[in-house]
């Protein structure tokens, strides 16, 4: 999960520009070196036959009444609902009031009669409405809290970002393994992931969550970045020692050099932008990501250090999944500050209001 703040946004665009085109070579396929080729079609697509650009002659997807057991989830505020209902109400008009998937909200206190109402009237959808389990947002016994206090206010010292805020670290630990536990979730098979805010800029006339079950992906993203190291200075040596010890979790054909350009030895930084995933539940609740969040949890990173959740997803897509699992919503025009996605390919841009120039990573 990367951070902004408002006052840092300037400076942190040049550099994470800088730094996108120093590191994440994949979005560049013809300059990327030959030992990313891998992974440097992981943000290709043919327009042909394209989910988004259907054939007019067939009745749209939508009447199709197949859906498949997915919802929305949205961690989030009651101060945030303004910001959410403008965010619910694109959605609604680019993709959602066609397909009618419901909506899962959760919080770490009560949402309230106000929140439910003005949410729930922006949909035909079912409305969800969840508290997150205490055990899912406090400490953990084996955490020396004195330590994660002392350590906080050092890193806030030090201007790391969001470094000394402690419900930040809370959310992004039950963003990285705990929400597809909370109850509200066990029905479903495939979530999209929504924050307050987030806006949508291009008509998805197909089912993702279809798409996604039928060509076997487990992880869909729009934008990704590189990390600021300064949140995660023992990430990587932890993921190091989980695959030490756990060799048979990890398959041989997967995404590494998407993580890293040496093979494994060091972390490259790049990461999904986890605000926007839409992704298989089976791949988070699988024993191999339980292995590894727990790994990590016990280690304390989530508290002595700042890790995120899109550092930490990302690192379990490299190790756990491969190319062919991994899916770039490309169709999907995203905009979370500072940053947006805008397809370029004419044949999608029409579909959509965002200026293909302002795409982020084009
Ligand atoms: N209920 C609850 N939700 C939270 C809390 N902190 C963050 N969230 C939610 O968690 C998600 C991520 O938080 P953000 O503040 O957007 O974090 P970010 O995207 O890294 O930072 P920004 O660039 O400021 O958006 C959002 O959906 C928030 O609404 C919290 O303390 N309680
Ligand atoms: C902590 O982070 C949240 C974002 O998750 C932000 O809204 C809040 O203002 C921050 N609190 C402090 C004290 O910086
Ligand atoms: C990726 O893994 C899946 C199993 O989930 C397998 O069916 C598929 O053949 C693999 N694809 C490649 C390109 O290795
Ligand atoms: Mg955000």
């Amino acid at each position: 999960m990367i951070v902004i703040n408002s006052n840092q946004r300037r400076p942190l665009l040049i550099s994470t520009v800088f730094l996108l085109f120093c590191i994440c070579f994949f979005f560049w396929p013809l300059k990327a070196p030959n030992n990313q080729t891998s992974i440097t079609t992981l943000s290709h697509e043919s327009l042909l036959n394209h989910p988004n650009l259907p054939d007019p002659a067939k009745p749209p997807a939508w009447q199709d009444t197949k859906r498949v057991k997915a919802a929305f989830v949205i961690l989030t505020r009651n101060s945030e609902l303004d910001a959410l209902r403008k965010t619910i109400q694109q959605l609604e008009a680019r993709f959602n009031h066609k397909f009618n998937y419901p909506y899962v909200f959760l919080n770490d206190v009560e949402f309230s009669p106000e929140f439910k109402d003005l949410t729930s009237g922006l949909t035909n959808a079912e409305t969800h409405y969840g508290i997150i389990p205490k055990e899912h947002w406090s400490y953990p016994d084996w955490i020396d809290v004195e330590k994660a206090d002392r350590l906080r206010e050092k890193m806030g010292k030090d201007g790391v970002i969001y470094g000394d805020n402690l419900s930040y670290r809370h959310m992004c630990r039950f963003e990285s393994g705990f929400f597809y536990k909370h109850p509200l979730m066990a029905d479903y098979e495939y979530y999209w992931r929504v924050e307050p805010s987030v806006e949508f800029s291009c008509d998805l006339d197909y089912d993702p969550f279809l798409y996604m079950k039928e060509n076997n992906k487990k992880y869909g993203w729009t934008i990704s970045l590189i990390e600021f190291e300064s949140t995660i200075p023992t990430l990587w040596n932890t993921v190091k020692a989980f695959i030490k010890e756990h060799p048979h979790l990890i398959p041989k054909n997967n995404l590494i050099d998407f993580i890293s350009n040496d093979g494994g030895r060091n972390y490259n930084l790049c990461h999904f932008w986890s605000n926007f995933e839409i992704a298989d539940l089976k791949f988070l609740r699988s024993p191999e990501y339980t292995a590894f969040f727990d790994y990590l949890d016990k280690s304390g990173g989530f508290f002595y250090e700042r890790w995120g959740d899109a550092p930490v997803h990302s690192i379990a897509v490299g190790l756990f999944l491969n190319k062919s699992e991994v899916h770039f919503f490309n169709d999907v025009g995203y905009r979370h500050d500072p940053f947006m996605h805008c397809p370029v390919a004419r044949e999608l841009q029409k579909k959509c209001h965002c200026n293909a120039e302002d795409n982020f990573g084009k």
